[in-house]
């Protein structure tokens, strides 16, 4: 079955179309950054040339049509995530800004013996601000581990208890490329009073995200996976916990009135929204969610689905090759982490470039999980919607004369 037409979508990203080491680029390095497609690109271009002015503040025409602009963007991003109300969707500059503020309002509220419940396979954006506010109040950071390269539900269940505060997971891991269970889990969460952070940096770009069906209290993503230009995310956050919090960042834009000694703010969401943001960055992240929503979330789930299950296989099959996380396609995002029996991953993602395929290499910002793991690094493929089964191909291919060339065999 045909979920996208991945050869006509590579029509709008002219960067793909050109050789690296004289060989055509493959490009599967996705979980890092995305490309952008001309829409996006066009949209960044035509807002400098036609629309460029701040936000919020003057009356002029130029002003009202990029606020318009950019409010019309954050709509678009409230309807991606299903959340009730633009006010619950609070522009950042990505998914590491939305979880340190959230981190900080955890400083506000956290007390000695309360408890951060977190996963081993969490990104050092959903490890650091915790142990962070774990520090500063006295509270612990506990664990959940693994089972067949997977969350152990049953382990995150029994350290669940009334003195869990937050519970903060990745939605889809950025190395083991499992999905977690968020809904089920903010069942949990919600079942000893914590609220329930989900990271969606790798699971937003890929699947349908509605988070009041997940009824999680926060979700976080950055728009530079997703299409996107960098420098422009999302937090979601319900907003009577939004009410809740308080401002992070103080300065202009994000005030009501300001008095000598004290100030109040705007409502939501520009109470978080201090100084002037990316704009163009909103507005093209917008063209990018339009993108998305034309090709429909299904199909790009179902069509990186159908190329998991075209690759995995063949990867499992390479003698010295080995997967991380599930080993059922059907279990496994678009993220494949592997190593090749004694070699550097670092030496590996160089041999792949030498055949164009763009793959990275290292600890994917996941120390925690890469020590739990008993190795010092992998390299990581991840898909999009513009890969192919030829790009899935090539990919394996090339492994194949890598390990050859190593063990002198070509
Ligand atoms: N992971 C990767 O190559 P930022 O950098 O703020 O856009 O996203 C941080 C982040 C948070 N959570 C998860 C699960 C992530 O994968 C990432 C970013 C990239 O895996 C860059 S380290």
């Amino acid at each position: 079955m045909i979920y996208l037409d991945s050869k006509h979508i590579r029509q709008d990203f002219p960067i793909l179309d050109q050789l690296v080491n004289d060989e055509p680029l493959v490009y599967l390095d996705n979980a890092a950054t995305t490309q952008k497609p001309k829409q996006v690109l066009t949209k960044i271009k035509e807002y400098y040339e036609v629309d460029n002015a701040n936000v919020h503040r003057g009356v002029h025409t130029l002003a009202e049509r990029a606020t318009a602009a950019y409010e019309a963007s954050r709509e678009k991003a409230r309807a991606f995530l299903n959340a009730k109300s633009t006010k619950e969707v609070l522009f950042t500059r990505g998914t590491t800004t939305g979880l340190n503020w959230i981190g900080r309002f955890a400083e506000e509220i956290l007390q000695p013996d309360d408890e951060v419940l977190i996963s081993i396979m969490e990104h050092h954006s959903n490890v650091i601000p915790w142990q962070e506010a774990c520090r500063k109040t006295g509270a612990k950071l506990v664990y959940a581990y693994l089972k067949d390269g997977q969350l152990d539900i049953d382990d995150l269940r029994s350290k669940l208890s009334s003195r869990t505060k937050f519970v903060s997971l990745a939605q889809v891991s950025n190395v083991l490329g499992c999905i977690n269970p968020v809904k089920k889990i903010a069942e949990l969460a919600h079942e000893v009073g914590a609220y329930m952070v989900v990271d969606g940096a790798q699971s937003a770009p890929h699947m349908p995200i509605d988070v009041q069906d997940l009824d999680c209290d926060f979700f976080t993503l950055s728009g530079h996976k997703m299409l996107g230009p960098t420098g422009v995310g999302i937090l979601y956050g319900k907003e009577e916990v939004l009410n809740r919090m308080s401002p992070v960042e103080f300065g202009g834009e994000m005030i009501d009135f300001v008095y000598e000694q004290e100030a109040t703010w705007k409502e939501l969401p520009w109470k978080f929204e201090a100084g002037t943001p990316n704009i163009a960055g909103a507005i093209a992240f917008g063209a990018a969610l339009d993108y998305l929503t034309e090709l429909g979330m299904d199909n790009v789930h179902a069509h990186e689905q159908e190329l998991v299950a075209y690759v995995l296989p063949k990867l499992q099959a390479i003698p010295g090759l080995t997967v991380y996380g599930p080993q059922d396609p059907a279990d496994h995002a678009g993220v494949i982490a592997f190593n090749l029996e004694g070699l550097h991953p670092h030496d590996v993602a160089t041999a792949l470039d030498y055949e164009g395929v763009a793959v990275r290499a290292g600890h994917h910002c996941a120390q925690p999980l890469i020590n739990h793991l008993g190795i010092h690094s992998a390299a990581r493929a991840s898909f999009y919607i513009y890969n192919t089964q030829e790009d899935c191909d090539k990919l394996v291919e090339a492994i194949i004369k890598t390990k050859e060339f190593f063990n002198g065999t070509l």
